[in-house]
């Protein structure tokens, strides 16, 4: 059993709707699995749902509902939304399935036996309201507690605590050490100057089941319930160690059948709010656990609309369920990667999001498509004619280039790289013609070779956008009269399309639509 390459997304808090934000970094994980597996390569995506904490308890007891009941509710929009957007996830984990807490119940076990926890009296400042404990840092400039706390009174609270101190010199030396450790690079210096400027404090792990009861009990401790993130950061190594994977057999569950070999895993898309969490609390949990690091965090921007953050109630949430109804699933796919690099923030606005559509989609690639094949069609009966290399150096270039800049994980660039394909082609048919090349018989040798050469370039093309616009890509592939699909990245080779072939119908990859 060889490890397979294994990316996971965060775990989105179920207690939310499902928005553009946490459709984009799942859309990313997707196109790097889906062109990981184009490659041959085994390839493993986990996604999944964050479901215990305070909210969720208290969004249920609101209700009247049994929080699992409620989870169950919600978890069903989310897995939907996965649905809509296509991904090729291989599992979906949800904090509150056996396989999760029993992981996470057999990790703490572990470090509380090794006297990596321990229970320690905390007195500090306590905001009923919110239900949380401040620090000096939360008081205004006048030594007060923002109103938004409400009343706030001393208070004494014993809680289990995990030793972070003696792991701060090596996580800095690993990180130095390790460059494609957190991408981009100015997330890892972030990182850095975080380890390097601050003492790090031991981290609380638990709630008293009186504050929180919506949690996987300590496994050493009745009274109490873990606390949310060492229970999310472990989803991505519980799922694996229920599945048998053997770096994790110290801690296997109860184990399904499918024998996978993951850990340590090649991937973990992530937002730049959750950094801290996984570059610096995760990899120290690991290393407590005797367990090996993750190899990259890669870390994405937020997305706002118009210019402002996306909340509730403002009421400019990106619905993407709703943008896919309308367009489909693949402009929305192409936008959120063609707009946005990973790593800094964006921006969506319907305009931006509509312009591209009708210049890039509609106007770009499905004209095209369309021309090329309606051409094929109406000349030569669609059939594909002797093989011409007119363009196949340059377009082997784009290849590479597309290949190299996906190995990178920069998916913008690499739509980039297809874009400049179909933009020169678009230019082909311009600059030779093949509609006057048609009204002249002597021609016609020249006409074949343009014909095969645009023809063979939408073939290219379908394996090239198969990892970021899988419908569109078999769509292509369908009028070009193939059976197979385009899911195999060594078949972006020049030459795949044999003469004599019969293509299919050429139909509208993206309908125009009015304005
Ligand atoms: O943080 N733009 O869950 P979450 C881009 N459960 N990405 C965004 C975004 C936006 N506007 N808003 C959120 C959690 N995200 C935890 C994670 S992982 C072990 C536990 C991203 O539902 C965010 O950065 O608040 C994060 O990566 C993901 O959506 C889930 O956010």
């Amino acid at each position: 059993m060889s490890k397979r390459f294994y990316i996971t997304t965060a775990i989105d808090y179920v207690n939310g709707e499902p928005h553009l934000g946490h459709a984009y970094e799942k859309v990313v994980a997707d196109v790097i699995a889906r062109f990981h597996r184009s490659r041959g390569v085994e390839t493993f995506f986990l996604t999944g749902l964050d479901e215990h904490g305070q909210k969720v308890q208290q969004t249920a007891a609101a209700k009247g509902r049994d929080p699992q009941a409620y989870c169950d509710e919600l978890a069903d929009i989310w897995q939907g939304m996965a649905a809509k957007l296509e991904l090729t996830n291989d599992d979906f984990i949800r904090t509150t399935q056996a396989r999760h807490k029993e992981f996470v119940k057999a990790v703490l076990s572990k470090l509380h036996a090794e006297g990596q926890i321990y229970k320690k009296l905390y007195e500090g400042f306590y905001s009923t309201k919110e239900e949380t404990f401040l620090t000096e840092k939360d008081r205004l400039p006048d030594g007060s507690f923002p109103a938004m706390y409400g009343e706030v009174t001393k208070l004494q609270e014993e809680n289990y605590y995990f030793r972070l101190k003696n792991h701060q010199q090596w996580l800095i030396d690993y990180i130095e050490s390790t460059p494609g450790f957190v991408e981009p690079d100015y997330r890892r210096n972030e990182v850095l100057g975080f380890l390097k400027n601050n003492e790090l404090e031991d981290l609380c792990i638990s709630r008293p089941l009186a504050r929180l009861n919506w949690g996987i009990p300590l496994p050493f401790d009745p009274g109490f319930v873990t606390y949310v993130w060492f229970d999310a950061l472990s989803n991505y190594a519980s799922m694996p160690a229920s599945a048998g994977d053997p770096v994790l057999k110290d801690f296997a569950t109860s184990a399904d059948s499918r024998g996978l070999s993951l850990w340590p895993a090649d991937i973990h898309v992530i937002g730049k709010d959750i950094l801290k969490f996984h570059a610096v609390y995760w990899p120290i949990m690991l290393r407590a656990a005797n367990l090996p690091l993750p190899r990259k965090l890669l870390v994405h921007g937020w997305w706002q609309k118009d210019g402002e953050k996306m909340s509730k109630s403002t009421g400019n949430v990106v619905d993407p369920i709703k943008v896919i109804e309308e367009w489909g699933v693949d402009a929305f796919r192409f936008y959120v990667i063609r707009e946005l690099d990973i790593g800094p923030d964006g921006n969506w606005t319907d305009g931006g999001f509509k312009a591209r559509y009708s210049a890039e989609l509609a106007n770009g690639l499905g004209n095209l498509v369309n021309r090329s094949l309606s051409m094929l069609k109406r000349y030569r009966n669609g059939v594909v004619p002797p093989l011409s290399r007119e363009l196949s150096a340059e377009t082997e270039k784009i290849i590479a280039d597309t290949r190299s800049h996906l190995e990178a994980n920069h998916l913008q660039a690499a739509l980039g790289s297809i874009w400049s394909l179909i933009t020169r082609a678009n230019q082909y048919v311009n600059q030779t013609a093949p509609f006057k090349l048609a009204k002249d018989p002597a021609q016609a040798a020249r006409l074949d070779e343009v014909l095969y050469n645009l023809a063979e370039i939408c073939r290219i093309l379908g394996v090239l956008l198969w990892p970021f616009l899988p419908r569109t890509a078999c769509n292509i592939y369908s009028q070009l009269g193939l059976a197979e699909t385009p899911n195999q990245n060594k078949d972006a080779t020049w030459g795949g399309l044999a003469p004599g072939h019969a293509i299919g119908t050429p139909a509208p990859l993206f309908p125009r639509k009015d304005p």
